[in-house]
């Protein structure tokens, strides 16, 4: 019995070991050479931006402990200010996990049943939710599992529609979340969608001219590591036939898709968070969605990838920062969403930026979702950056329930929104 509990005790301490020493940072460059000097710290001393700095906008950047000395002799030879974001990465990560447990215990003790948006959950969670939701209301939902990710994880969307998909008058919004598996906000978001088309329809409307698409986990493998081993793993679990993917697994989802494919804001190097791939679509999960895509593509109006963070809503095109001949619609249906989610949100949450990929989020990138679904057509794709606060990627789950409701006003008002502006286009 003994030893039973401290081999449990052993598991519990040593959850977060990996990270024992790391610390992250604020930093704040004033210039260009200052952003320069920051951007190159990613390769030389493996540095992972959680957040690119702007000239405008402080950036949070993770430094392993081998790298310390030299990255805080760097940024005060280059004069950059910065500050200490998180002292002790592993121990703030106990306490984040303590809050999500408090957070379930809270729930247990009211006999309350815990919905994947009222916390941050595992992945038979949230699949458990789908099958649920799919098994009592079969007039309305139909599961659909079209393929398993790399580590043989099936992955599961929903297809929402009042007229069984036959339809074909009725727009279609595809919603995708989870890429990155680190982005712990984006699941509850994707599960409230389905709760409010499903179990609390409050707007017929939403359900009389529309079909809804809703893939909550598209990278299931990168969730579950990010949940066991790593919390701050981004990419997908895959290997290829070379040496180093052995050594270094996993492929930066929204650097795959082929557009533009490994030129910008990505990396030929395995070993790297924005690790291209060997091919475009190397990858079985964006090879998923992008089949998704060319399926229901004539009427699919809207295509919102879900990450995190920073309070921004994307558009094309994120690798040279230049606008779509849609640039009109993409820039007023992204006005509608972020005005809508403004109503809803706590006075202390960011105001969303909307614009440019590129130029709002501040950093070039290719090979991305929402590039690559409206250059084969859909006419408005966008890239949500949920908020983050001051805590990145480990908002606090007490606010897992508000994203989902505020970012359910803008989904919605973009959904009717995009109707209007593509049909009087036609
Ligand atoms: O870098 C990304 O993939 C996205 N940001 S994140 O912090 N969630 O990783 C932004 C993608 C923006 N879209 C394009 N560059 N097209
Ligand atoms: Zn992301």
């Amino acid at each position: 019995m003994k030893i039973w509990i401290l081999s449990l005790l052993a598991v519990a301490f040593a959850k977060h070991e990996h990270y024992a020493g790391w610390r992250s940072y604020f930093v704040a460059p004033t210039s260009a050479e200052q952003l320069a000097v920051l951007g190159s710290l990613e390769m030389s001393l493996e540095v992972d931006f959680f957040m690119r700095p702007r000239l405008d906008r402080e950036g949070v950047v993770l430094v392993k402990p081998d790298f310390q000395e030299e990255f805080v002799q760097v940024l005060a030879r280059e004069g950059i200010s910065h500050k200490i974001h998180a002292e002790d990465v592993k121990a703030q990560l106990d306490i984040d996990d303590e809050i999500i447990e408090a957070r379930h215990a809270e729930f247990r003790s009211r006999s309350e049943p815990e919905k994947p948006y009222d916390n941050y959950v595992r992945l038979n969670v949230i699949y458990n939710y789908m099958d649920s939701i799919a098994a009592k209301y079969p007039n309305i939902v139909k599961m659909v599992t079209p393929g398993n990710s790399f580590e043989g994880r099936p992955i599961k969307y929903l297809k929402i529609s009042s007229s069984n998909f036959e339809d074909r008058s009725k727009s279609l919004i595809f919603i995708e979340a989870t890429i990155h598996a680190r982005e712990w906000i984006t699941p509850p978001v994707a599960t409230y969608a389905i709760h409010k088309l499903v179990e609390d329809l409050t707007d017929r409307e939403l359900l009389d001219k529309f079909d809804w698409i809703i893939l909550p986990v598209s990278n299931p493998d990168g969730y579950e590591f990010s949940h066991t081993n790593q919390r701050f793993w981004r990419k997908t679990r895959s290997i290829d036939q070379s040496q180093s993917s052995r050594l270094c697994p996993g492929v930066d989802g929204n650097r795959n898709y082929d557009f533009h494919w490994r030129t910008v804001g990505t990396s030929n190097n395995p070993c790297t968070d924005n690790y291209g791939g060997s091919r475009p679509f190397s990858e079985v999960e964006t090879r998923i969605v992008r089949d998704i895509i060319h399926e229901y593509l004539d009427r699919m109006t809207l295509f919102i990838t879900l990450h995190s963070f920073g309070s921004m809503i994307l558009y094309p095109w994120g690798h040279d920062g230049s606008l779509s001949q849609n640039a009109l619609g993409l820039h007023t249906v992204g006005i509608t969403m972020a005005e809508a989610i403004y109503e809803k949100k706590l006075p202390h949450f960011p105001r969303y930026a909307v614009g440019n990929s590129r130029l709002v989020i501040g950093y070039g990138a290719s090979g991305a979702a929402e590039d690559y679904a409206h250059s084969i057509g859909v006419p408005l794709a966008y890239t949500y950056e949920l908020p983050g606060l001051r805590q990145g990627f480990n908002l606090d789950p007490k606010y897992a329930r508000q994203v989902s409701e505020e970012t359910w006003e803008g989904i919605a008002a973009g959904a009717k929104k995009a109707r209007e502006i593509v049909l009087t286009s036609k």
